[in-house]
C-alpha cells in the first residue's frame, strides 16, 4: 500500500463464521491500526445471499464449499474507514491460505485465526469498485432501510 499522501477511503471487512468467536481479538487488532470501523452488523447469510455476494466465484471449483462455509454460521460485516483501507485491511488480513498466511505473514489474521484456503477467518474487498458493491450490499443507502424510525417510546 502506498503511505504517501492521505487517500481517505472505505472498504468492506467481513469476519467470517469460522471466526466470529474470536472477534475479540480480531476487532483489537483493527483498533490498533490506522484503521476506523464505522459501521457493524452481524447476519447470518442465506445461502442466496452467499451466492450473490460471492458471484464472481460461481465457476470455481471451491464456490459449492465457500458458499456452505459462509453459511455455517453467523458473519460480521464492518464498514472500514482509513488511508488506502482497501489496500490496507487486506494487508492486515494476508494471504488467502491460512497455511501460506502462516509461513508469509505469520501475524496477519488469517494466520493467526484461520485454519485453511477456505477458512480464513475474514474477508477484504479487493478493490474499491468492490468496496462499493460490498457495503452496498450490506449496508444499503437507499431502498432497503424504510423510513426512519420516528416512534415515540412510552413505556420506557
Ligand atoms: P476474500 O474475497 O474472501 O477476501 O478472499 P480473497 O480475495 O483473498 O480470495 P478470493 O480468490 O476472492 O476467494 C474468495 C474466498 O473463497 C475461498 N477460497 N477457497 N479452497 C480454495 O481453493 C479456495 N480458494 C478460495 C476463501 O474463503 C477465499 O477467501
Ligand atoms: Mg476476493
Amino acid at each position: 500500500c502506498r503511505k504517501l499522501g492521505s487517500k481517505k477511503e472505505r472498504t468492506l471487512a467481513m469476519i467470517k463464521p469460522d471466526a466470529v468467536a474470536k472477534m475479540g481479538a480480531i476487532i483489537e487488532m483493527i483498533l490498533s491500526s490506522d484503521l476506523t470501523i464505522t459501521k457493524m452488523k452481524m447476519v447470518a447469510l442465506t445461502r442466496k445471499e452467499a451466492v450473490d455476494f460471492y458471484v464472481e466465484h460461481q465457476t470455481k471449483t471451491f464456490f459449492n464449499d465457500l458458499i456452505n462455509f459462509m453459511i455455517s454460521g453467523p458473519v460480521i460485516a464492518m464498514e472500514i474507514l482509513g488511508d488506502e483501507s482497501v489496500c490496507a485491511w487486506r494487508k492486515l488480513l494476508g494471504p488467502t491460505n491460512s497455511s501460506t498466511a502462516r509461513s508469509e505473514s505469520p501475524n496477519s489474521i488469517r494466520a493467526k485465526f484461520g485454519t485453511d484456503g477456505t477458512k480464513n477467518a475474514a474477508h477484504g474487498s479487493d478493490s474499491v469498485a468492490s468496496a462499493a458493491r460490498e457495503l452496498e450490499f450490506f449496508f444499503p443507502t437507499s431502498g432497503g432501510r424504510g423510513p426512519p424510525n420516528t416512534a415515540k417510546y412510552t413505556d420506557c
